[in-house]
């Protein structure tokens, strides 16, 4: 689907790759002709927009680590934003529950059969008993179609008679899951030729009467930016929670797929590779922007050197931990580094023992807390930064004051930094690993 946007990005930047330093004016040339790249391949003229802003605006100016040009630099930067904007949402799939319920829906021919039966396989490979549920009360032959899918993938399939209501099917199914002991019910919905009341009516019903964990949205990448708008009104108007891209094989442009969550503000959570029940796969978006893109080897060339990079930021750390000259302001550039480097913050998880901080130090940005933190150290002068012993009541109230925090949370903060340079500091006597570190009024 995506071979004529590849080979056009892959131009596009290519200009770039040559030269070492890089000039405003050359992101410039080179970004404009990925933005007409991704305008031709029919993605949505907004997020396009957004797209090329944030590239810009992260290229001019980058540092550029030493041993790559900044032409490979770009290229990763495109690659992150792609990324960003094909993994927009929340992925996570939830199936949890006994049974979790899982309902499948969408407009005509999108693949909901095809995909209930695909998401059943996979559940048997997450371990679990899926059982599938003919609930498109319209077409005896739908009912058949998805009998013999369960048929040839082992997995019972549940009906009922033509013109039961599908609250009903639901309700019947879950019962029967129940008895048998199959813990997931996945439920295959009737198609509609367009969005209607009754339709978004019905589904909210079935919401109410069985709470299904995940209610997806089954929609053709091969209608391009109409699958948007199908997407958008359905997540006005049900209780949708996630998207199943089909037809990725396609060959239309790729459009729909690359706006379709930044557009709509669902996730795709899973996608369809074509007909046979293991053409489906679990929505990775980066692996798709590596795809899309085709520069994985400047990508891989780029991270490596960034992890070289951070190695070295990580041995000098580590050198300023073994001298105790560990300060509010290292770690607070360790939170802000952590933060940077999102879920995969990886100079904290380099230094033995501090994997569990680095989780810890992310949990803490994913709630905000972050912000109290750095809020509290900036507020403090560079010699309380340097020796928190300074810190007496009056000057903690100011400093509550100051970064409109309270007095507990900054109490809270010099309490758990000083648990931390004493465990610090019995480490060094034992020269063993270090444990997880506590975060300040975070942890
Ligand atoms: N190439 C390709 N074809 C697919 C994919 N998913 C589904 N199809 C095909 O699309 C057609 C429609 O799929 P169904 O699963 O029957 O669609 P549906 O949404 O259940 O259709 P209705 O029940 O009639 O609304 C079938 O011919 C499928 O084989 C996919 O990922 N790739
Ligand atoms: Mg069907």
């Amino acid at each position: 689907m995506f071979d004529a946007l590849s080979d056009r990005l892959q131009t596009a930047l290519a200009s770039l790759t040559g030269h070492g330093r890089i000039s405003e004016d050359d992101v410039n040339v080179a970004m404009r002709e990925v933005r007409l790249a991704l305008l031709e391949a029919d993605v949505n003229y907004k997020v396009v927009k957004d797209f090329v802003k944030r590239v810009k605006e992260r290229a001019v100016g980058a540092d550029v680590i030493e041993s790559i040009n900044a032409g490979q630099m770009v290229v990763k930067i495109v690659h992150e934003e792609l990324t960003a904007i094909l993994g927009e949402g929340d992925r996570t799939f939830r199936f949890d529950g006994s049974p979790a319920v899982i309902a499948m829906v969408g407009l005509q021919g999108s693949g909901k059969t095809t995909s209930s039966a695909k998401l059943a396989r996979w559940i048997v490979r997450q371990g679990r008993q899926p059982m599938l549920v003919a609930a498109d009360i319209y077409r005896p032959a739908a009912i058949d179609q998805l009998k013999t899918l369960g048929a040839s993938l082992d997995i019972p399939v549940y009906s009922a008679e033509p013109g039961t209501r599908v609250v009903d099917i639901a309700t019947g199914a879950l019962a029967q899951a129940k008895q048998t002991g199959r813990d997931v019910v996945i439920l295959d919905t009737a198609g509609r030729l367009q969005i209607d009341d009754a339709l978004m009516a019905e589904i909210r019903e079935v919401h109410e009467a069985v709470r299904p964990r995940e209610t997806l949205l089954v929609v053709d990448a091969m209608v391009g930016q109409e699958a948007v708008s199908v997407a958008e009104a359905f997540h006005e108007n049900t209780p949708v929670s996630g998207l199943v891209l089909t037809k990725i094989d396609g060959d239309a442009r790729g459009g729909a797929a690359l706006s379709i969550a930044a557009v709509s503000g669902l996730a795709v959570k899973f996608m369809g590779t074509g007909e046979k029940p293991d053409e489906f796969e679990v929505f990775h978006p980066d692996r798709l922007a590596g795809r899309i893109l085709g520069m994985g080897d400047v990508v891989s060339l780029v991270e490596r050197a960034q992890e070289a990079y951070d190695e070295k930021e990580a041995t000098k750390l580590a050198e300023k931990l073994q001298k105790n000259a560990f300060t509010l302001n290292d770690f607070l550039e360790q939170m802000q580094q952590v933060k940077k480097m999102g879920p995969l913050g990886s100079i904290m998880e380099m230094i033995p023992g501090m994997g569990g901080a680095a989780k810890q130090a992310q949990q803490a940005i994913d709630r905000g807390d972050l912000a109290h933190v750095e809020a509290i150290i900036r507020s403090m002068t560079p010699a309380e930064r340097e020796d928190p012993g300074l810190l007496n009541a009056s000057r903690r109230r100011r400093i509550a004051r100051g970064s409109g925090t309270s007095l507990p949370e900054v109490n809270r903060l010099v309490k758990q930094f000083g648990e931390m340079q004493k465990v610090m500091k019995m480490m060094r006597g034992k020269g063993g690993r270090m444990p997880g570190l506590p975060m300040g009024p975070l942890g």
